[in-house]
């Protein structure tokens, strides 16, 4: 019997330990691995003489928490490359929508897909984003907008966690946009989702949270509101698409719910951030829909410091609005649109994504915690947010296991 599955060692590691300050950094360490935890982490002076099965030199590349995507819709038919034309030519996201394009002409390729059609189109992008150096997603539905396409997406994100040995947490966004068949009555397709989708859901196990998009295209703060209620009943967490394109409030309501996150942010107030940080909601900031949309008004990310909201980055995939595929690479969007510092993109995409996904579980290299780690070819953890077009990966452990040939 031996004490450890796997000795990584000849490594930086930047473990993103809460209590240490820049990254954490070991500058010559070792990381233990036994059944898919971490069993040790430290100097290599001070390596204690255990036995390993097996062990690996890394020869001296980095070694970081495995990144994690928390707001994702990576499952989806079709794609939209032609309204990205259209944009290109002066017609605007809204414009688009309300013609019944947009959100809705995914929703019609969605509902026109099988369960297979749908895990193969998805497929690449997780493999994509796990090339980027991700070990979790967070999948969001709502491409469906009737319950048994809105229970088809969450069950074909299940499988893409089954099928590429991520994890996925699933959302339930059938609160994304109003439905054909509701047109008239945006109210009664909330009360279909609270009386109907969520038990429904909720008794299969299927979705870990429910999410809204309340913005003047979608939804309201009334019916996101009671939306909510129906959830928190329900015993799901709460996360909610906030302030995108508009104030609506949307900063203000998921933290009256305690939400795990409110996402993009671009119009919070500063009472909206307050409550926030008293909610001790994470703040997801997704550069890649500002970048798409041509957005000019960044998120409140002085106000979001000043007030100790903790910040996560996404790709926030998506066909319309964000079609990234990389986890890197809106860390280095980040930087560059949000004036993120790369430690804080660094961090967001790892501790603090786990966070707002609820997991403790992972996102930082300690003893205890999942040995989900990224192995990099770099020369400093920064350098994940200065490269463009690149993703600088040399090996990914999930749970222990070796995937990067998988
Ligand atoms: N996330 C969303 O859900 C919407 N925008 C965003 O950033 C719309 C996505 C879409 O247009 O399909
Ligand atoms: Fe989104």
């Amino acid at each position: 019997m031996t004490d450890w599955d796997l000795l990584l060692t000849d490594a930086r590691i930047a473990t993103m330990r809460p209590d240490l300050p820049d990254y954490g950094v070991i500058g010559d360490g070792a990381v233990a691995i036994r059944d898919g935890a971490i069993a040790w982490v430290g100097p290599a002076d001070q390596l204690p003489a255990r036995s390993a099965a097996a062990t690996l030199s890394v020869a001296r590349r980095w070694i970081t928490p495995a990144l994690i995507d928390c707001h994702t819709h990576l499952v989806f038919g079709g794609d939209r490359a032609h309204e990205f034309e259209l944009r290109l030519q002066g017609q605007s996201y809204e414009e688009i929508a309300r013609r019944g394009g947009g959100i809705l002409s995914t929703v019609r390729a969605t509902r026109d897909a099988s369960h297979d059609e749908l895990l193969a189109a998805a497929m690449p992008r997780a493999e994509a984003l796990r090339a980027s150096g991700a070990a979790t997603l967070e999948i969001k539905s709502g491409y469906g907008l009737d319950a048994d396409t809105e229970i088809r997406m969450l069950e074909v994100a299940r499988q893409v966690g089954a099928t590429s040995g991520m994890t996925v947490r699933t959302t339930l966004l059938a609160a994304h946009t109003v439905p054909p068949e509701f047109a008239d009555d945006p109210d009664a397709y909330i009360e279909m989702i609270c009386n109907e989708l969520i038990p429904r859901v909720a008794e299969h196990g299927l979705a870990d949270a429910v999410d809204a998009y309340c913005e003047s295209i979608a939804f309201s703060a009334e019916q996101v509101e009671r939306l909510f209620e129906c959830a928190t009943d329900a015993g799901l967490a709460v996360k909610l698409h906030a302030d995108q394109l508009s104030a609506c409030g949307g900063a203000e309501l998921a933290a009256q719910f305690n939400a795990l996150s409110a996402d993009h942010l671009e119009h919070s107030s500063i009472g909206g951030i307050e409550a926030m940080a008293r909610a001790g909601t994470t703040a997801v900031l997704l550069p890649g829909a500002f970048l798409t949309l041509g957005e000019t008004q960044c998120p409140p990310v002085a106000a979001l410091r000043e007030n100790g909201v903790a910040i996560a980055v996404a790709t926030d995939c998506n066909p319309g609005t964000s079609p990234l595929l990389s986890v890197r690479e809106a860390m280095a969007l980040g930087c560059r649109l949000f004036g993120l510092t790369p430690e804080e993109c660094l961090a967001g995409t790892t501790r603090r994504a786990a966070h707002a996904l609820g997991l403790e579980d992972r996102g930082r290299i300690e003893a205890g915690t999942r040995a989900d780690l990224a192995v990099w070819d770099i020369e400093h953890p920064r350098d994940l947010s200065y490269w463009l077009g690149r993703d600088p990966l040399a090996g990914l452990f999930i749970a222990g296991r070796d995937v990067s040939l998988s």
